[in-house]
């Protein structure tokens, strides 16, 4: 299924242990233990005097003696941090510093130049090709471990704030009981479909799904059971779905599914799948489950070339979702759409 759909759900509330407590950008401890810095000379005495005075300071280190090695060691070890001298013989330390900027899984590693020169040429073309700092040799140890240290520094904080970035926009991605797009992020990848499918003159269907008499569960075992019933239902559907099917949370105990490149047939079938999947775990429920199933309603319908909006097909959903419920529940009721559906590139809807 798409990106949204976040690892199968385990407990109650899956992004419990998710949250963004854990970056806590303020100063931490600085710890060198953790930092791998890659020192690149070709003067072996170079190297050494680097490596020790970079040990001392408790930082793990490893060592290329030439720029050909340190570009075929960079992507394997990963280092946090490369001391680079800048004059070497095979290619330059400019060279290098600027392969690694080119390269993405490289360039946010932070470079300090060591370089015996101090023209000013050098080192605003050191600067020009990515560097964050450069050092004169010859240095003393306190600078080239505070320079260091710095650097390291900036870059830790940099990298907590991106991947605290990453996590606040999957979680607001994502309903936090059952781990699948929350309304929002369903909408917003529903329209991009609705769009394509426009565009191309394809077709994809919606299941709207509700869950049968759900509030008896919450009445008769209490709302932390219906909260797992919700979650070990939304498992069993997904485990039904494919790959590129949308699966949202519409909000309570309802739930919304945008099967790409379906036609009505093929989503009555899903469906269909859907439903008995649930009915055979209400009348035979796991036996490590604590609490009972309820049964599933679904609306069907499908995209057609006289919708000129999502919400038209929404509302269809939800009227077939109505009747469903009107009929007697556990069961789908397909709506088709007015015009007729775009025809699918394979002319009789996808193979579910
Ligand atoms: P129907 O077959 O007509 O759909 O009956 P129903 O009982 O499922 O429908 P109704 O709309 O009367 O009640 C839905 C219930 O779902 C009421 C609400 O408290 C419960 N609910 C909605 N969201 C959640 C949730 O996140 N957790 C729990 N435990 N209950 C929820
Ligand atoms: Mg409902
Ligand atoms: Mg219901």
């Amino acid at each position: 299924m798409n990106e949204f759909h976040s690892p199968t759900p385990n407990s109650g509330n899956e992004l419990g242990s998710d949250s963004l407590e854990s970056y806590n950008l303020s100063a931490q401890e600085f710890q060198p233990q953790q930092f791998l810095v890659l020192v690149v000379d070709d003067a072996v005495g170079n190297l050494n005097l680097v490596g020790r005075i970079l040990e001392q300071g408790n930082y793990e280190t490893t060592f290329a003696s030439h720029g050909v090695q340190a570009l075929e060691q960079i992507p394997m070890v990963q280092p946090d941090l490369i001391v680079l001298d800048l004059i070497m013989p095979d290619i330059s330390g400019l060279e290098v510093c600027r392969k690694l900027k080119e390269n993405p899984k490289t360039n946010n590693i932070p470079v300090i130049f060591l370089t015996a020169s101090d023209n000013k040429k050098d080192l605003v073309e050191a600067f020009a090709y990515g560097a964050v700092d450069y050092i004169t040799k010859p240095f003393s140890a306190p600078e080239l471990l505070a320079r260091v240290k710095n650097h390291l520094e900036l870059k830790h904080s940099r990298d907590l704030l991106k991947q605290a970035i990453a996590k606040l926009e999957r979680l607001a991605k994502t309903d936090p009981l059952t781990g699948i797009a929350n309304r929002r992020h369903w909408l917003t990848l529903a329209n991009q479909e609705f769009k394509r499918a426009q565009r191309y003159e394809s077709s994809f269907s919606i299941l709207l799904i509700d869950l049968d008499h759900f509030k008896s569960v919450n009445d008769t075992y209490g709302h932390h059971a219906g909260d797992q019933v919700l979650v070990t239902t939304i498992k069993a559907i997904k485990s039904k779905l494919r790959q590129q099917d949308f699966f949202g949370r519409w909000g309570g105990e309802e739930f919304v599914v945008l099967l790409p490149e379906t036609r009505l047939k093929s989503a009555e079938t899903v469906a269909e799948r859907l439903r008995a999947t649930i009915e055979d775990l209400v009348k035979t429920p796991p036996e490590d489950q604590v609490y009972p199933y309820t049964t599933l309603s679904v609306g069907i319908t499908s995209c057609g070339a006289k919708d000129i909006n999502l919400d038209s097909i929404i509302q269809r959903a939800d009227q077939a979702l109505y009747q469903a419920k009107e009929r007697g529940r556990n069961q789908g009721v397909a709506i088709a759409p007015h015009g007729l559906e775009h025809l699918l590139r394979n002319n009789n809807g996808s193979d579910r």
